[in-house]
């Protein structure tokens, strides 16, 4: 489990956009996907348009939950700073005054753009570029503080006519910018970099001197926010992260998230927005491009997956829930609460959901019965598809159903984030792993209390995550089967001993008197119902302090894998 309270959270870069008309159909495409940031790339219009156009604008975007927290020029036309010609600093001084304004009407985050580019048989000018570039920017410092917008962003390029590229380059434009901000912290707004993961330097014989992790990291630091993009070996095209794109990209998101998590204590924020970028007006393409959509949802899909819930697909350490969790033991030992949402007031979904969210709840589970393989059927896949957009939190979807392979695709269309199947149901239980994997969802075993641990064996390294269920599944509020604890010991043991760190998962009669021994024989999520955070008679406040209360039993003894001791 990632070990620092580091926040990932996935949004769009608007940069297809090349009219205004466009924004409502784009809003609502991330509103089913469940995406709440809009990065505005620049269109023409922009510096056209009226205040009023962008306070629209701003009220549209509530509407469908989403926050433009940024803004960010789809163009070089900043680039103006470097440029010798007459007119040309004006101009961008001009535009990036009025980017800022329309960043103060939207209550965005941070405003930016990438410095510019020096002429490449006029290198020689490039110091002399970045000095106007950075005395300009002290000023716009001081611009957006009077414009109400916090942070300034820069991104760093892949060539070496576009500084910021290399390490030393970053920092040292940072730096200058980082104590011209601490010198005058009442008057002026920070900066920030917005980093292209996809950014790397190659030099003129196309050899790759600074790949582009090692640039993200030298960037870390001074990071903001982050641009997501796939592109070739040489840092060249842009595009996203469908199938056939990851297949011809080099950006390794999970490598990225990894990194991220690994350096947390170094970025200047603990909660970093990724703007997926899929090329737009670069490739000349707008949204009448019919094969837009579906690229942006493709990439979404697996971005969701990858960037926002999961890190290495395989090895050793699988990384863990998308999700922070508390509370944790002194050896660092945390324990997930996942509510079971058929137990909740399900004709009020969306506020029990707020509810969850406020108490500090980070994951949904989700019970999905078709009534064949369990006699019941509680929840539906429309209700997941309405309460995706309304609730940012993580969904662990629990399949008992008969057609793995259909409601995989079902659900995984919708936006979760971990799914898991019944060994008992799967007759290709590999291929059905692979096929959630392949989606960028977490995978999950579930298993019957009569199902020997032993059929784990062929497929462990496919798992992310084993839910044992305590119960016969198909209904809540039944009482635990008297092997259940003894299995979440063995099922420890049997993961220590093939050396596999996933969580184990325990689902049915999760109650505040079972949680202290399921939590001492190993288990890490715990699914709770109408016996503990849905329990009749407390509010839900009241059953979630005793939920916590009851963790901390179980923690507290021994830690995992010593039930014994209880
Ligand atoms: C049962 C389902 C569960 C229940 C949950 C209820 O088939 O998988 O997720 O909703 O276990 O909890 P409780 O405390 O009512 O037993
Ligand atoms: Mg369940």
């Amino acid at each position: 489990m990632p070990e620092t309270s580091l926040q990932l959270h996935l949004g769009v870069k608007s940069d297809p956009i090349e009219y205004r008309y466009s924004y409502e159909w784009l809003f609502r495409i991330l509103a089913e996907e469940g995406i709440h940031h809009v990065q505005l790339g620049t269109f023409f219009e922009i510096y056209q348009l009226p205040d009023d156009f962008f306070k629209q604008l701003r009220h549209e975007a509530d509407h469908f939950d989403i926050s433009i927290s940024s803004l960010f020029t789809a163009h070089r036309e900043l680039g103006g700073f470097f440029r010798p010609e007459a007119g040309f600093v004006d101009v961008a001084r001009r535009n990036f005054e009025r980017l800022i304004e329309v960043g103060g009407l939207v209550g965005a985050r941070s405003v930016g753009s990438n410095p510019g580019a020096v002429l490449r048989d006029r290198m020689g000018l490039k110091n002399q570029g970045i000095r106007c570039y950075i005395d300009h920017m002290k000023a716009l410092m001081r611009f957006a503080h009077s414009k109400g917008v916090p942070i300034l962003g820069i991104e760093p390029m892949s060539c070496l006519a576009e500084p910021p590229t290399l390490p030393d380059e970053m920092s040292d434009m940072a730096e200058e910018l980082l104590a011209y901000h601490q010198e005058h912290p009442e008057t002026t707004s920070s900066i920030g970099y917005c980093v292209d993961v996809a950014h790397g330097y190659a030099d003129r014989e196309k050899r790759v001197v600074w790949d582009n992790m090692q640039l993200l990291e030298a960037a870390l630091p001074f990071t903001t926010e982050l641009h997501l993009k796939n592109t070739d070996a040489l840092f060249n095209s842009t595009f996203g992260f469908s199938e056939g794109q990851r297949a011809r990209g080099i950006v390794d998101i999970p490598k990225v998230v990894d990194c991220l998590y690994a350096h947390a204590g170094q970025l200047p924020v603990s909660e970093l927005v990724g703007y997926l970028e899929i090329g737009g007006p670069k490739t000349g393409r707008d949204y009448t491009d019919e094969h837009l959509e579906g690229e942006l949802r493709d990439s979404l899909q697996y971005l969701k997956g990858v960037f926002v819930s999961r890190g290495p697909v395989s090895g050793e350490m699988v990384r863990p829930l998308p999700v922070e969790i508390t509370p944790t033991d002194e050896a660092g030992r945390k324990i997930c609460i996942a509510p079971s949402i058929m137990c909740a007031d399900l004709c009020h979904l969306e506020e029990s959901a707020r509810r969850l969210e406020k108490l500090g709840i980070d994951l949904l589970h989700m019970d999905i019965m078709d009534a064949h393989f369990v006699p019941n059927m509680p929840l539906g896949l429309e209700t997941l598809r309405q309460l995706r957009p309304k609730t940012s939190l993580p969904f662990d979807v629990h399949l008992m159903v008969e057609n793995n392979d259909f409601f995989i695709r079902e659900v995984a269309a919708i936006g979760v984030q971990m799914i898991s199947v019944h060994a008992e149901s799967s007759i290709h239980l590999d291929r059905t792993l692979s096929l959630i994997r392949e989606q960028g969802i977490l995978a999950g075993l579930a298993l019957n209390p009569a199902t020997p641990l032993s059929v784990m064996d062929y497929v462990l390294d496919k798992l992310d995550f084993i839910l044992l269920m305590t119960v016969n599944p198909g209904y809540a509020g039944q009482k635990l089967v008297a092997s259940a604890l003894g299995k979440i010991e063995a099922c420890q043991k049997y993961l220590d001993k093939k050396n596999r760190r996933i969580p184990i998962e325990v689902d049915g009669n999760v109650s505040f008197e079972n949680i202290p021994r399921m939590v001492a024989s190993g288990a890490d999520i715990l699914v709770a119902g109408t016996s503990s955070l849905f329990h009749p008679e407390g509010s839900l406040r009241e059953n979630y302090l005793k939920t916590l209360d009851s963790i901390q039993l179980g923690l507290k003894p021994a830690g995992k894998g010593m039930a014994d001791r209880s």
